[in-house]
């Protein structure tokens, strides 16, 4: 009787609207696990649901079992981009403004681990490091897989990977798989307490090599195959959460740490058509990036959000989601999107900031603008960006152009001491300054002013 009447309310409430589909299943934790996996130059083309080129029945499925985000920014290249989801702060904040800056990023930020483990959650990494110093124990991550290098598949390139700092053969093993079984083993141990994986896959970065479902050994298949192959690991993984009872417990976040890189950007085209520049460039090629949260009974199926939103977001979502406080005494650039996770409106960022060695921009929904004073009009983005023109009489440019040079005189980034310039040519001009500060100075002459 008491469950039919039940029954009854649900159907009356669904009825006139008044209960959310969506509302979180009752046996939702307060805390999810959560894991962050994150491709390697995966952009929108690589990924069906976005309108790709390559069929990807598994991300897709988790696009439409959950939300995903259409304008999600990363850093044009790997290391910087790795750094800003870390840490939560722009690169002239940490240091790490290009893949050689691993000698600048200063070694007392706070990564997400470290900002998760008040909150009893255990945490560990699995994949791709290399550009970013120190090791993921010294960063806070109780266990690690890492190997070196990027695009590391097989041990005819990369021999040995580490483990909770020890040196492991790879052998005739598929490295890939080798990541999946850690961090599946992983889980299982740690099933009963909250935990955070950031899960570095190797694909999609070259150089591309056979899978092991490899049939054709066509070079000119590998690219398709490999796309394929990661969409099946994320598959193997959901498969492996609910075999042990915790996908309802779990947040899955999909992304891609850069745009898709040269060569293989012509074809990752979205709805046929080509995106405007790609990995490495401050075009939006370079910098949009799939992205898609699913956790079952929270997060709203299906929905499609036009939020802006970049990767410093993701450590204060994660610390919101799971429930802790963000570091004291700390800039924190990144905005929570755990309230758009849950399927509310949040308060949706009004602009990004992009970054790579010393070029910039910021961006809002309808305009961009550089660091060296140049204004686009981004309303056929991502195809098109359009320059105009720096006397442009138009009302709406010459209104971007005041709202958006604010925001970037607010941030500063070239005011900041730390920016530190990298090219080829200032290392090469700091080898020389060291060198010549090692080499034995010689006697001062008597009559040196600075002798008296
Ligand atoms: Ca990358």
């Amino acid at each position: 009787m008491k469950a039919n009447f039940l029954s009854f309310l649900a159907t009356a409430a669904l009825g006139f609207g008044l209960v959310s589909i969506n509302a979180p299943a009752a046996d939702a934790p307060a805390k999810p696990n959560i894991i962050f996996i994150l491709s390697d130059d995966v952009g929108m083309g690589n990924i069906g649901c976005y309108g790709g080129a390559f069929k990807t029945p598994n991300i897709d499925a988790l696009a439409a079992g959950g939300t995903r985000f259409e304008h999600c920014f990363a850093n044009p290249l790997c290391g910087p981009s790795r750094a800003t989801c870390l840490t939560g702060r722009y690169l002239f904040r940490t240091g790490m403004l290009t893949n050689q800056s691993a000698r600048e990023m200063h070694t007392n930020e706070i990564m997400v681990p470290k900002v998760l483990k008040p909150a009893g959650y255990v945490t560990a990494q699995v994949g791709k490091w290399n550009q970013l110093p120190l090791q993921p124990s010294e960063w806070g991550f109780d266990e690690y897989l890492r190997f070196q290098g990027s695009g590391k598949y097989w041990a005819s390139q990369e021999k040995n990977y580490t483990q909770n700092g020890k040196t492991v053969e790879l052998g005739d093993r598929y490295l890939p798989d080798v990541m999946h079984e850690f961090l599946i083993d992983f889980i299982t141990r740690h099933k009963d307490q909250p935990f955070y994986v950031h899960y570095a896959m190797s694909q999609m970065h070259t150089q591309m090599m056979g899978t092991p479902d490899t049939t054709t050994g066509r070079k000119g298949d590998l690219y398709a195959e490999n796309n394929a192959y990661m969409d099946k690991l994320v598959g193997r993984l959901v498969a492996e959460l609910e075999k042990l009872h915790l996908r309802e417990k779990t947040l899955l976040v999909f992304t891609g740490d850069n745009g898709t890189a040269r060569g293989a950007a012509a074809e990752a085209t979205v709805e046929d058509k080509a995106i405007s520049g790609k990995k490495g460039d401050l075009l939006e090629g370079g910098s949009l990036v799939p992205l898609i949260f699913n956790w079952p009974g929270v997060t709203p199926a299906g929905k499609v959000l036009k939020d802006l939103t970049d990767f410093t977001d993701f450590l204060p979502t994660f610390a919101e989601l799971g429930g802790t406080k963000l570091p004291e005494g700390v800039t924190i650039d990144g905005h929570s999107c755990a309230a758009q996770v849950k399927g509310e409106k949040g308060t949706p960022r009004e602009w990004i900031y992009m970054q790579l060695g010393q070029q910039w921009y910021v961006r809002d929904a309808g305009w961009k603008l550089t660091g060296t004073g140049a204004l686009f009009d981004m309303s056929g983005a991502p195809f098109v960006e359009k320059v105009v023109a720096s006397d442009s009489s138009d009302e709406a440019a010459k209104s971007a152009r005041v709202r958006l040079q604010a925001v970037l005189d607010q941030l500063n980034p070239s005011g900041m001491s730390k920016v530190v310039s990298n090219t080829k040519a200032d290392r090469k001009a700091k080898r020389r300054e060291n060198k010549e500060k090692r080499k034995p100075k010689a006697a001062e002459p008597a009559t040196s002013p600075e002798a008296k």
